[in-house]
């Protein structure tokens, strides 16, 4: 529920973007917030608080008075549904979406924030990140998005999952080895796929877009990884590369590039789903291994 997490007034500011004092004012003049007491007497607002604020602040820029904004704002939580989840998926997606295409992303990096806050990494990644880039390129595709906004929106997001990884080659779990290969910008998916192995409590070494194989190989025999992950859009030309590095090391192939291949030629594992998915499978794989 909304109501579970919970912000001390320093928080609550910082995300509204309103200061503490105008945030206590509205609290004792219009009864806009809500707090529950901490056992020390410290006063905890939730979720529902800061979306209120939210409604006030957007009431007051189209020009309402304080009292009429704050009125408006106290009925928000009345719309929502008993049960509501505590993130609406949709709603933060279309905001997401305003706010990347807006070029703003402070306010993208607020709206993750509160996302992550609420929620799992990875319902964030696969209800709210990955649906929004799937969309984002279909909008891109008819004209609706320019390329600035599609590059600008893919940096911020990029930038923000890399730092959500900070620290994952670290530990004791399995070890994954993610590349593209050469000519593979996408990358995206591949850092999705590491988050959610990460969660599972692997060590992910990152070599990122456009990879030569034989920078690939080199690193896998360097390092022994538990498992190769690669993605590719065209795996044909590569085939017989692929097919020798599949004898050295245990090889997954992932991404729009799996349907072309036949896995069991190539001695591979194809991951034809989702990140998240995928991420789940590929783990039971590995401990049944060590099970075994
Ligand atoms: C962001 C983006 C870019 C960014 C990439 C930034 C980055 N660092 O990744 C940039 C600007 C670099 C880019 C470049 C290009 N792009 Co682009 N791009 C996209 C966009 C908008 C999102 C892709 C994305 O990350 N999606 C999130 C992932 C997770 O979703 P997905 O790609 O659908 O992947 C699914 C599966 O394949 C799987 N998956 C993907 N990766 C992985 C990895 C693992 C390990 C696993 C298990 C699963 C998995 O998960 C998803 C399903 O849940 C798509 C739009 C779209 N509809 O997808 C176009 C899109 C992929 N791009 C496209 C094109 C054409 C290009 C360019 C050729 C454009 C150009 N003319 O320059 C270049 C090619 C660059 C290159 N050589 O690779 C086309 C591809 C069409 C095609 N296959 O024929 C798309 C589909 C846009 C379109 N509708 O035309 N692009």
């Amino acid at each position: 529920v909304n109501g579970d997490t919970v912000l001390r007034i320093g928080e609550l500011s910082k995300r509204a973007g309103v200061s503490p004092e105008l945030l206590r004012a509205w609290e004792r003049r219009y009864g806009l917030l809500r707090p529950s007491r901490s056992s020390g007497g410290l006063r905890l607002y939730s979720l529902d608080d800061l979306e209120r604020v939210r409604v006030m602040r957007s009431h007051l820029a189209d020009g309402l008075a304080a009292a009429e904004a704050a009125a408006l704002a106290a009925q928000v939580d009345l719309a929502r549904e008993p049960h509501a989840p505590a993130v609406h998926h949709a709603a933060a997606r279309a905001d997401l979406a305003d706010a990347l295409e807006r070029f703003d992303e402070p306010r993208a990096q607020a709206v993750l924030d509160d996302a992550l806050a609420a929620t799992s990494l990875e319902a964030v990644l696969s209800d709210i990140v990955l649906p929004y880039l799937h969309d984002l390129g279909e909008r891109w595709e008819r004209g609706d998005v320019s390329v600035g906004q599609e590059h600008f929106a893919s940096s911020v997001l990029r930038g923000r999952m890399l730092g959500l990884g900070r620290g994952w080659g670290r530990g004791l779990g399995p070890l994954t080895l993610l590349a593209c290969l050469p000519g593979e910008q996408h990358d995206l998916g591949l850092i999705a796929f590491g988050l959610a192995l990460r969660a599972r409590g692997w060590r992910i070494a990152y070599l990122g877009a456009d990879t030569p194989l034989e920078s690939v190989e080199r690193a896998s025999d360097s390092l022994a990884p538990d498992l190769v992950v690669l993605t590719e859009e065209r795996i044909r030309p590569v085939a017989t590369e692929l097919r020798k590095l599949a004898r050295r090391h245990r090889l997954a192939l992932a991404g729009a590039g799996v349907g072309e291949i036949d896995p069991r030629e190539l001695g591979v594992l194809d991951l034809p789903g989702g990140p998240v998915e995928e991420a789940d499978r590929v783990t039971a794989l590995v401990q049944a291994d060590r099970h075994s």
